[in-house]
């Protein structure tokens, strides 16, 4: 019998390639969606047919409980948050209820239903933070700066907690920036390569941003769910860091997205006061070395590399809207 998975949040940019690559790795995969009034699906549209989707939403626990019980998993990934810091300023408590909450329920429904069932949790390096160390690793302490990264370090530490106090299989990844041409279009990655690509087709005069020097350890996406994996696949649960190890600033990823359609950034950004934070992170970058050690796991797509791939698919989307 083929090993089952449940993912909460599969229709976001994580979900849709975690799913992939389970399908890949031969799991019956069940996915919880929350109802929309249109269809939120677009990420997994082409793998529709060989998902079992459930609706249910992070806020609601009978709907988690249903879902646990339904997919009867052997291991959920759970994945589900509002994770646009910014927006987690502007909507603080649904924040914590969806992002931080909905973590307990996740973990309720699993220890109700089976202790037994592996569970990763999504954490992220904006725990970190105001990080006292340059490098991050799983020794570093936390200092969040949104209503998001205070969010995910109660998930954190409760998912310790259950780990701990009821014996569950229960992991935290803890996640630096990962981005793809599945990426939403607010984060700043793919807002850059987007406005590159409409730019240069001529549907876009310029681009504003906030923060340029702000500095993010970037991976692809397509790299980190293969992470996710691995950590529930141990003997032992634990917690893990990952990322490259090397840091670019938001100014570089413009260089990079503008040079791939042929044009000179500086001649198209214009910095917006109404995109800085009202606490910001500096800077992030990840000590993944114990993640390399213990999951044998390595990152596989330069920074430079993704940026240009994002640009091509986006140049290719307008294209193709003409
Ligand atoms: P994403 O694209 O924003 O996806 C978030 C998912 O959560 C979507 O499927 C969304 O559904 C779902 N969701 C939101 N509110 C929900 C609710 N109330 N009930 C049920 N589902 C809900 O995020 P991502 O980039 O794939 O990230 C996946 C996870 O990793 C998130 O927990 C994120 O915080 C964390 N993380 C991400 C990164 C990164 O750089 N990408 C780094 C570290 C950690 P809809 O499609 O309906 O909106
Ligand atoms: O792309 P961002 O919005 O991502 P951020 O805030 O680092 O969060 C992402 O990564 C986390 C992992 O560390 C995840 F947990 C989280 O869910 C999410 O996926 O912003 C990156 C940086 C920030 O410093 C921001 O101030 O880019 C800076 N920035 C500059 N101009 C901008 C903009 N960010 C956005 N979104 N939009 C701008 O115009």
């Amino acid at each position: 019998m083929s090993d089952r998975a449940l993912i909460t949040g599969i229709t976001g940019q994580d979900g849709s390639y975690l799913a992939e690559h389970l399908l890949r790795e031969g799991y019956e995969v069940y996915g919880l969606a929350r109802w929309t009034s249109t269809s939120n699906e677009d990420r997994i549209e082409h793998i529709r047919d060989d998902l079992n989707l459930l609706t249910g939403d992070l806020a609601d626990q009978p709907s988690l409980d249903r879902a646990v019980e339904a997919a009867d998993p052997d291991e959920v990934y759970h994945l589900g948050a509002l994770s646009f810091v910014p927006e987690s300023f502007t909507q603080p408590t649904v924040t914590s209820n969806v992002t931080g909450l909905g973590t307990t329920r996740m973990l309720e429904a699993i220890r109700k239903y089976d202790p037994e069932i592996r569970f990763y949790q999504a954490g992220t390096s904006e725990m970190f933070g105001n990080a006292p160390d340059e490098r991050q690793s799983i020794d570093t302490g936390f200092y969040p700066r949104s209503p998001y990264g205070v969010s995910k370090l109660y998930a954190h530490w409760m998912t310790v907690n259950y780990r701990e106090a009821h014996g569950m299989y229960a992991t935290n990844g803890i996640l630096f920036n990962h981005e793809s041409p599945r990426r939403g279009t607010q984060f700043v990655t793919r807002k850059i390569t987007r406005a590159a690509a409409r730019i240069a087709v001529g549907e876009q005069d310029e681009l504003r941003l906030g923060n340029l020097n702000a500095k993010r350890d970037w991976g692809h996406a397509r790299d980190y769910v293969k992470a996710m994996h691995l950590m529930l696949q141990q003997d032992e649960p634990d917690d893990y860091v990952v990322g490259t190890g090397e840091h670019h600033t938001v100014r570089e990823c413009a260089q990079i997205a503008f040079d791939e359609v042929g044009l000179e950034w500086e001649e198209y950004v214009k910095v917006d006061e109404k995109f800085f934070r009202a606490a910001e992170v500096d800077a992030l970058q990840a000590d993944p070395s114990r993640a390399k050690r213990k999951l044998e796991w390595e990152p596989t797509t330069t920074f430079d590399e993704m940026i240009r791939e994002m640009v091509q698919k986006d140049l290719a989307a307008v294209r193709s809207d003409d």
